[in-house]
C-alpha cells in the first residue's frame, strides 16, 4: 500500500492526476481512495501554490496488520442465529439478541435459554431485525431491559424503534414501546440501533440515514441520520439542543450521521463516543456533541460504493472533523471502553467490533486523540458485531454468523 502510495504521489507531481487509479478502482482491492488521492491533490496544491489555507484534515487509521499471539479465544456459547448485542446481568449471566428477532439469556456455563417471550415483532430483513440491548442503570432494582429493533410500518417501511419491558421468567413483562423514528421509510438498511446511557440516566439512540435517504441527515424536521437522546420512559429531556426549536425534532442530540453503531461513554469524561460506517474508506470515530453537526452527506472521507464523489469534500465550516478515520474501513459494530485487570494495559482503551475484515480493533487515546491502533482476532476470520467487558475482566465478543458464538477473548499467557 505504502509503494503505490509513493507511486501514485510520483503520478500526482507528474500531473497523472487520478488517470491511472480510477479504472482501476475495484471493491476488492485494498487500494488508495479517492479521498486520500484528494489529500495528495491539496498537498501537491499546498507544495506549489502555498500559501493556501490548509483545510483541517482528520488522521486516519494506518491500517496496522492484525497482531498474533497477544490474546487467545474460546468459544463461549453456540447455537446463535445472528447474534447482535450482549450485555452482562448482575448475577453473571449474559442476555443476548439474536437478528431474526429472538431473545435468550445464557447462563454462565455457556447454556442457551429458550428465546424469551414479548419481543415486539422486528422487520428481520437485510441489516434490520433484533438489534441492541441494554440493561437500565437501575436494573438491580426495576429489572428494565430496552432493546432497539427495525419495527415494521406501512406497506414496505421500517424504522428504528426502541421498547422496554421488566425481565421476567422466561419473558418480557410490560413491554412498552418508547421511541419510534420518524419518518419510517422503504428498504432494509442503516438502522443504527446502538442503546447507551449516560451518567445522567438518559438514553442515546444511535440511528443510521435508512441508505437511500442520506440527504435527511442534515434535516432537523426528520429523524433520519441522527444521535437521539430521551429519557428512559421515551420523554424528551428539556436540556437538549434543539428542544422548543420550530422545526426540529426536539429528541435530537447530533445530526449528520450515516450510520451509527458503536457507542460507548468515556468512564473519565462521561463523554460520548461513537464509531460510524461510512461509504467506502469513511468510517469515522466522533464525539458527538450536543447540537453538532457531523457532515454526512456533505463532506466525507469516504466515495460511494461506484466510486462517485459524495457531498463537497472533507471539510466545511460549521461541520464536526472525525477525531480519526479509516480507509478502508473496518465496518464497526459494538464498542467498549476497557476497564477491567484481564489486560492490564489496555485499560481506558476503546474496543471496537469489525465486520469486515472482521477484528477486534484496539485504541490507546491520548488527549482526546487516537495515539496507537492495534488489531487482534484476524484468525478467526468472523464478522464481530458486539463487544462487552465481563464482569471477570475479560473480553466477550458475538460473532455474525447463521451459526453464531459467544466468542471469549483472554490475555494468550493465562
Ligand atoms: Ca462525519
Amino acid at each position: 500500500m505504502r509503494t503505490r502510495n509513493q507511486e501514485t504521489f510520483r503520478n500526482l507531481i507528474a500531473g497523472g492526476l487520478y488517470r491511472h487509479e480510477t479504472d482501476k478502482y475495484d471493491e476488492t482491492e485494498t487500494i488508495m481512495s479517492i479521498a486520500t488521492k484528494t489529500k495528495l491533490a491539496i498537498g501537491v496544491c499546498l507544495i506549489f501554490a502555498a500559501p493556501l489555507p490548509v483545510q483541517a484534515q482528520a488522521p486516519q487509521s494506518p491500517t496496522p496488520a492484525p497482531v498474533d499471539g497477544v490474546v487467545r479465544a474460546e468459544t463461549f456459547a453456540k447455537g446463535l442465529e445472528r447474534p447482535w448485542a450482549l450485555e452482562f446481568l448482575p448475577d453473571g449471566r449474559i442476555i443476548v439478541t439474536e437478528r431474526p428477532g429472538r431473545m435468550r439469556i445464557v447462563d454462565r456455563d455457556g447454556r442457551l435459554s429458550m428465546p424469551l417471550d414479548g419481543v415486539p415483532r422486528v422487520l428481520a430483513r437485510s441489516q434490520g431485525g433484533l438489534l441492541d440491548v441494554a440493561l437500565d442503570p437501575r436494573f438491580a432494582e426495576n429489572r428494565l431491559v430496552y432493546i432497539a429493533y427495525a419495527e415494521p410500518g406501512e406497506g414496505n417501511t421500517a424504522g428504528t424503534a426502541v421498547a422496554r419491558g421488566r425481565l421476567g421468567e422466561g419473558q418480557l413483562e410490560k413491554v412498552q414501546v418508547i421511541y419510534q423514528q420518524q419518518p419510517k421509510v422503504e428498504g432494509g438498511n442503516h438502522f443504527g440501533s446502538r442503546l447507551v446511557f449516560a451518567r445522567d440516566g438518559t438514553l442515546m439512540v444511535t440511528q443510521g440515514d435508512r441508505f437511500a435517504y442520506r440527504e435527511r441527515a442534515q434535516d432537523l424536521s426528520s429523524g433520519l441520520g441522527k444521535i437521539i437522546r430521551i429519557n428512559p420512559d421515551g420523554s424528551v429531556p428539556k436540556n437538549n439542543p434543539f428542544a422548543g426549536r420550530s422545526g426540529a425534532r426536539p429528541e435530537i442530540w447530533s445530526y449528520g450521521h450515516r450510520n451509527v453503531q458503536s457507542a460507548a461513554f468515556h468512564p473519565q469524561t462521561g463523554q460520548l463516543w461513537t464509531v460510524e460506517h461510512g461509504a467506502r474508506g469513511g468510517d469515522e470515530l466522533n464525539h458527538p456533541e450536543a447540537g453538532k453537526n457531523y457532515g454526512w452527506p456533505v463532506i466525507t472521507y469516504g466515495v460511494d460504493y461506484s466510486g462517485a464523489k459524495i457531498g463537497e469534500g472533507t471539510a466545511k465550516e460549521g461541520m464536526e472533523q472525525p477525531v480519526y478515520y479509516w480507509d478502508p474501513v473496518i465496518a464497526p459494530s459494538g464498542m467498549i471502553f476497557y476497564t477491567g485487570e484481564a489486560f492490564p494495559d489496555w485499560k481506558g482503551n476503546i474496543l471496537i467490533g469489525s465486520l469486515t475484515p472482521g477484528l477486534l480493533v484496539r485504541l490507546t487515546l491520548k488527549d482526546g486523540r487516537v495515539a496507537r491502533e492495534e488489531r487482534y482476532l484476524g484468525d478467526l476470520k468472523e464478522r464481530i458485531r458486539d463487544v462487552q467487558q465481563g464482569p471477570d475482566g475479560l473480553i466477550y465478543v458475538v460473532t455474525d454468523n447463521s451459526n453464531g458464538r459467544i466468542v471469549r477473548v483472554r490475555p494468550a499467557s493465562r
